[in-house]
């Protein structure tokens, strides 16, 4: 297998090396690419119909945090994983940094939850009522205080707020009521810190949602502060959307602070990165490599949102972060001269054909070449490292079934 490989990245090397590309930069950037997976990722959930649970399932937050070390182990590029409060409360968050770092791993972006109370079901930053905005900031406070106890740099901001029926709501009043807890919340960080504010135009509310697109985020984020910035959730746009568009607007405008990566067909599905439309994860990655290439993408948060129901888990995360490698390596082989000078010169064919041509790269023995230096196990193929491994059966033994839901309970 290796003698194969290592056959097949020679030719590739040549290949790429005779187009002009630099494969050792190429490399570099693909070991240094770090992708943060979530919590809520690896615990039982379901959909609204139901929960179907699952023997091995983690049934604490240590024991989330040792199937993300899992994942890590095996693609080398997801060494964070991000906390949703309160489904990953703990009493002492120190020492759970420590129990982390023991698994090659640490506690990521923090994630306040303002949606699952009962208070909140008419809003948390857009309610009316003074008092539940009041609390919905508190919590937020909260959540930044574990940011500065685990040294956390990303706030990650979700609201479920927003209206059913035409009428229900006060657009205005609402928008201000959502500055003004935007506001607050930018005052509680420090500048190496940053407040993510996802958009979602659809659920749960489904006539209007406050922060319904990027344009909305970022208008509320430039308002707010340096230290707000857009997140972009793959699964929250309107069908048709130009995602890889919007990606490459915030950037220009300094205002992308981060990824949710996930992958949908009709709605907010949560599916498998890279699953339904690698094409346009793609495109995605070549507008961040552009970017990186310009010096203005250094400060992007990479994260996957995603929670399955049937697959394993773990083996799902790591066909997810192996996607966001394939895509990375594809977008870095670009030829960015030849695509210039094709655009400049209006030669559409030969501009989409240099697009399509790095696509259609076999990268894997790039990747292969990166995990082998990298010294992981089975650089070939993560998930059957991972299959071999006999994890899957041993936390199935250990943990037993019903380990608890990643909506925590
Ligand atoms: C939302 C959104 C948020 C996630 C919640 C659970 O649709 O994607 O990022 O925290 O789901
Ligand atoms: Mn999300
Ligand atoms: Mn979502």
């Amino acid at each position: 297998m290796s003698h194969n490989m290592d056959n097949a990245y020679q030719q590739l090397k040549t290949m790429l090396t005779d187009q002009g590309i630099d494969v050792n930069d190429v490399e570099a950037r693909l070991k240094a690419q770090q992708i943060e997976t979530p919590s809520w990722g690896y615990a039982d959930s379901g959909t609204r119909f139901g929960v179907f649970r699952q023997p091995g399932a983690p049934r604490s937050v240590r024991e989330k945090f040792e199937d993300a070390a899992q994942a890590h182990k095996f693609t080398g590029n997801a060494p964070s994983v991000a906390v949703h409060i309160p489904w990953d409360t703990v009493e002492d968050w120190t020492e759970l940094n420590k129990f982390a770092a023991t698994l090659g791993v640490r506690v990521g972006a923090v994630n306040p939850n303002l949606f699952q109370d009962f208070d909140y079901r008419f809003g948390s930053f857009g309610s009316e009522c003074k008092d539940v905005r009041a609390r919905a900031v508190a919590h937020v406070k909260d959540c930044v205080d574990i940011m500065n106890a685990v040294g956390s740099k990303s706030l990650s901001l979700w609201f479920a707020d927003g209206t059913s029926y035409p009428g229900q709501g006060d657009f205005r009043r609402r928008k201000r009521h959502f500055q003004e807890c935007l506001d607050q919340v930018h005052a509680m960080l420090n500048d190496s810190q940053t407040m993510l504010v996802e958009y979602k135009p659809f659920e749960p509310a489904f006539y209007h949602t406050d922060i319904a697109d990027w344009g909305m985020s970022a208008a509320f984020c430039t308002a707010a502060g340096k230290r707000a910035k857009v997140l972009v959730d793959l699964g929250h746009h309107l069908p048709g959307a130009n995602i890889e568009h919007i990606v490459a607007f915030l950037l220009d405008s300094g205002l992308l602070g981060g990824f949710h990566f996930n992958n949908r067909k009709y709605a907010d599905d949560d599916l498998t990165t890279g699953s339904i439309n690698p094409y346009e994860l793609f495109l995605i990655y070549s507008e961040l490599v552009a970017g990186e290439n310009d010096g203005i993408a250094s400060n992007v948060a990479y994260m996957i949102d995603e929670s399955h129901t049937v697959k394993n888990k773990i083996e799902e995360m790591i066909q997810s972060l192996v996607a966001l490698q394939v895509s990375y390596a594809k977008a870095l082989i670009v030829n960015r001269g030849r695509l210039q000078t094709a655009q400049l010169a209006g030669d559409i064919v030969g501009a989409e054909e240099t697009v399509k041509s790095a696509f259609a790269t076999d990268v894997r023995p790039l990747l292969w070449k990166i995990r082998t230096d990298l010294g992981l196990p089975n650089p070939a193929d993560p998930i059957e490292g991972f299959r071999k491994s006999g994890y899957a059966e041993a936390a199935a033994k250990d943990r037993g079934v019903g380990g608890g839901s990643g909506l925590g309970a």
